[in-house]
């Protein structure tokens, strides 16, 4: 890029000039005079007026990017759940009072535009969501950031219930068109798949192995801006679509084959298709396969032929990237850049190892061991032929090592290798990552310790310092500032706008907990936030509720070791006690349950769950008897657009994991953040929350984990706790009664038997503590003073959770990048 190109002029901040803009988008972008455009016509009108203001920034960070060679961070990421942009880019562009002015003058409102964006939903659930944190903070804290991904043509499947079972629907986030990316097919990169591995000695008589793909597939960048608060710069996210690198066989197609002449292009397309599909096929698995080194294999190249400079001496790698690995989705960038280096551009291996070694950090976002990928080698080896190779001759070095340290011990050489050999030969990614990466983070102190004594323990002994903790965090940009407006006003007006880059200045707000005005008006925020989502509930999914009750929420995906089912003991139990007289009706909160889950579509007992919210979830809405005091709500299809609305109006989050099992959480932060208390285990972020928050301002509940360790180890009978409580067992009878499910005792039995039989996650264990603690929640709610002063104090103690000093742990103590601020 040449510097004497002058920067591109920024846009005036002015209604005038705002209005000039998007009119002129609307005649000339869109082709529509404004009488006759549609809702979209504005929509899109509007993001590309929004668009060319951010357009400056975005072109001299990339000018600068080039100048400085400053160290980049690159996020890998299989997903990134971004949620709607809109709001995002009018807030980063300083724009928001502007365009409502402009709208306004013609006549247009901005939140009915705002309801057009389709979200993009390019993630499962909190991984995805993180990914889209980090790069929020990293832009804000000019970071020089590219995150690299897919661009799934279809996101995350739209969640539909049909009977009140989960179906899945494709999700056409793309069919009004997207104004936020920016294609470039003339930067296509061309990936290879399958074939065999030769070896051949080139002119100078090296020898070398070379791997001869049998197809190949082009992958197409489609660059999106990643705008920071309060300066300059914008970071780029370079999400990856697969294209066949030939047009269809005309002939073929000629001739009738029409099925045989796309065949190319079928395969190609399908990499980007969906977001990770359904895996329980050996299909399905393949091309989640082909679809993580699909994007690594294009973002590699990506950064080392068009990010670097041409002549860039590749030896000095670790100087100006660290790959972050998001999990283990890709870590076969790995074998890529050995590859690379080894294959295409004949560096010894010891050369090659070495510069890996300092450029990948992993970090693991599970404890779950079967959450722990592996791939066959049959299949790895069939779809990446070199890399398998590539990955043996690591193990083999590495288990070389390993010998000498242990002399002796090859059960721990078993353990730790690369190659597990039961069930079936497999490559265990997580071992790879850890091997190959510089440093491994687990993402809160508890799973970060239990990675290191537990999960990975044997790696932690023999490399003690590649092993780190950081702490999770949530962007308070999108989930304070523009989710709620009015708790980020009566913040600004308390303590100034400081708090929105710097989150840990919201503890000055900690004194104002005791102001009764103070208390009174955050109330009455809360309470205008559950109306506005019991509104959008009802134009969104037509699920009436009451817009002052107590809006208990529990949105995660929908996991056995999260522990909906806990939840849904609970309602039962209540159910079940009122209608029995136990509990008088007018001792209950009114309360509204709401839910938001999708399950994994081949994960059959998440999707029996669901099915059971739904059914008690209308047996209790239908129950006239209980005056409306108690309701479920589980809108379908819960995304990034509804946890906006429903967030601000939480009072109750329920973080409900079995102790040990959830990573870290960030949903949890996230009600924090708003004001909302938690009933939670000490799991995961829960933990450091109730640190900071105080024991008064969070309902603990449950085993620890080395109580779970505990009982795991002395036998747990889930049968024997069913027989030793009554309510447990009135809630779990009642449900077996066929009292949900119109008499059928058959329906709800596989959730009833995964309960009795193993609860894998013990959820009968935690039940009696879990009830004692919601009916400290009834009684301190009632108490509406003390509840809102904890409320308050839970946002002023959760500054901690900002993903802006998350990023600032992860450049402390992995990255080595450094902030670089924008000059103009
Ligand atoms: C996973 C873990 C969570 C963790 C996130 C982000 O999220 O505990 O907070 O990653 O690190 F399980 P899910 O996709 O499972 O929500």
């Amino acid at each position: 890029m040449n510097d004497m190109t002058p920067p591109v002029a920024a846009r005036e901040h002015t209604v005038e000039s705002f209005t000039r803009e998007f009119l002129r988008e609307l005649n000339f972008g869109r082709g529509v005079d404004l009488d006759r455009a549609s809702a979209n016509d504005k929509y899109m009108a509007l993001a590309r007026t929004v668009r060319h203001y951010l357009m400056t920034g975005w072109l001299e960070t990339l000018r600068n990017q080039y100048r400085d060679q400053a160290k980049v961070v690159a996020y890998l990421s299989a997903e990134f759940l971004l949620g709607r942009q809109l709001d995002n880019n009018l807030l980063t562009s300083n724009l928001e009072g502007i365009a409502r002015e402009s709208l306004d003058q013609l006549g247009i409102s901005l939140d009915d535009l705002r309801e057009v964006e389709i979200e993009p939903g390019l993630g499962n659930g909190g991984l995805g969501r993180l990914a889209a944190c980090f790069i929020d903070s990293l832009a804000t804290l000019d970071v020089p950031c590219i995150g690299y991904g897919i661009r799934y043509e279809y996101g995350i499947f739209k969640q539909a219930f049909v009977d009140g079972h989960q179906v899945e629907k494709p999700d056409t986030w793309l069919a009004l068109g997207s104004p936020w990316e920016f294609p470039h097919p003339e930067n296509a990169v061309t990936v290879g798949f399958g074939g065999h591995v030769e070896d051949v000695t080139d002119e100078d008589g090296v020898k070398r192995r070379d791997w001869v793909p049998a197809s190949v597939v082009n992958g197409v960048p489609y660059n999106y801006m990643v705008p920071g608060y309060g300066t300059n710069r914008v970071n780029t996210l370079r999400l990856w679509s697969a294209r066949a690198p030939k047009a269809f066989n005309l002939q073929v197609f000629n001739e009738g084959g029409y099925e045989e002449a796309v065949k190319n292009q079928t395969f190609a397309e399908n990499i980007s298709k969906v977001l990770y599909p359904e895996d329980s096929t050996p299909q399905g698995k393949e091309l989640r396969l082909q679809q993580q080194y699909f994007f690594v294999a294009c973002s590699i190249a990506d950064f080392l032929c068009n990010v670097l400079p041409q002549d860039f001496d590749l030896h000095r790698l670790p100087d100006r990237i660290t790959w972050q690995l998001n999990d283990t989705h890709p870590v076969i960038a790995v074998p890529e850049l050995m590859r690379q280096l080894v294959d295409l551009r004949g560096w010894t291996w010891e050369d090659a190892w070495g510069v890996t070694q300092k450029v990948f950090a992993y970090t693991c976002h599970t404890l779950l061991p079967e959450a722990l990928e592996v791939w066959p080698v049959d299949l790895l080896g069939k779809l990446l032929p070199r890399h398998l190779e590539i990955i043996y001759r690591i193990n083999e070095l590495f288990l070389e090592e390993l010998r000498d340290t242990y002399p002796g011990d090859e059960l721990k050489v078993r353990h730790m290798s690369i190659i597990a050999e039961h069930p079936v030969r497999a490559v265990r990614m997580a071992h790879l990552a850890t091997v190959a990466g510089f440093k491994v983070n687990g993402v809160a102190a508890l799973h970060s310790e239990l990675l290191r004594d537990k999960v990975l323990s044997d790696f932690a002994q023999l490399w003690p310092e590649k092993f780190t903790n950081v702490t999770n965090g949530v962007t308070p940009r999108r989930f304070v500032r523009i989710a709620n407006p009015s708790m980020s006003g009566l913040v600004t007006e308390a303590i100034g706008d400081g708090w929105i880059k710097d989150l840990s200045q919201l503890s000055r707000l900690e004194p104002l907990a005791e102001d009764a005005e103070f208390r009174r008006r955050f109330r009455d925020i809360k309470a205008a936030n559950k109306v506005e989502f019991a509104r959008v509930l009802k134009e969104r999914d037509g699920i009436e509720i009451a817009g002052d009750a107590m809006v208990d929420a529990m949105v995660k995906r929908l996991h056995e070791y999260k522990r909906q089912t806990l939840k849904l003991l609970h309602i039962v139990s209540l159910y079940q006690r009122i209608g029995s007289g136990a509990l008088p009706l007018e001792s209950v909160t009114p309360r509204t349950f709401v839910f938001g889950a999708k399950a994994a579509p081949g994960y059959a007992l998440a999707k029996q769950i669901i099915a059971l919210i739904n059914a008690v979830g209308s047996t209790i809405n239908a129950d006239a008897s209980l005056e409306g005091r108690l309701k479920v709500a589980f809108p379908a299809n819960y995304n990034v657009t509804l946890a906006e609305k429903l967030i601000p109006a939480a009072d109750l989050s329920e973080q409900i994991s079995l102790a040990g099992k959830e990573a870290s959480g960030t949903g949890n932060m996230k009600f924090a953040l708003n004001g909302a208390l938690t009933i939670g285990t000490d799991d995961g972020a829960n933990v450091e929350i109730r640190e900071l928050v105080g024991d008064e301002n969070f309902f603990l509940f449950g085993m620890s984990e080395p109580e779970v360790a505990d009982l795991e180890a002395s036998g747990y009978s889930p049968e024997a706790v069913y027989a030793s409580d009554p309510d447990l067992k009135a809630a779990i009878d009642l449900i077996s009664s066929g009292a949900f499910s119109g008499g059928d005792r058959t329906l709800h039995e596989p959730v009833i038997a995964a309960l009795l039989g193993e609860d894998r996650f013990m959820a009968l264990a935690d039940f009696r503590s879990y009830v004692d603690a919601q009916d400290r929640v009834e009684a301190y709610y009632g108490d509406f003073e003390a509840w809102s002063r904890s409320a308050i104090l839970n946002v002023a103690r959760s500054g901690f959770f900002s993903s802006d000093r998350s990023m600032v742990d992860y450049m402390d103590r992995i990255w080595g990048a450094k902030p670089v601020k924008q000059n103009f």
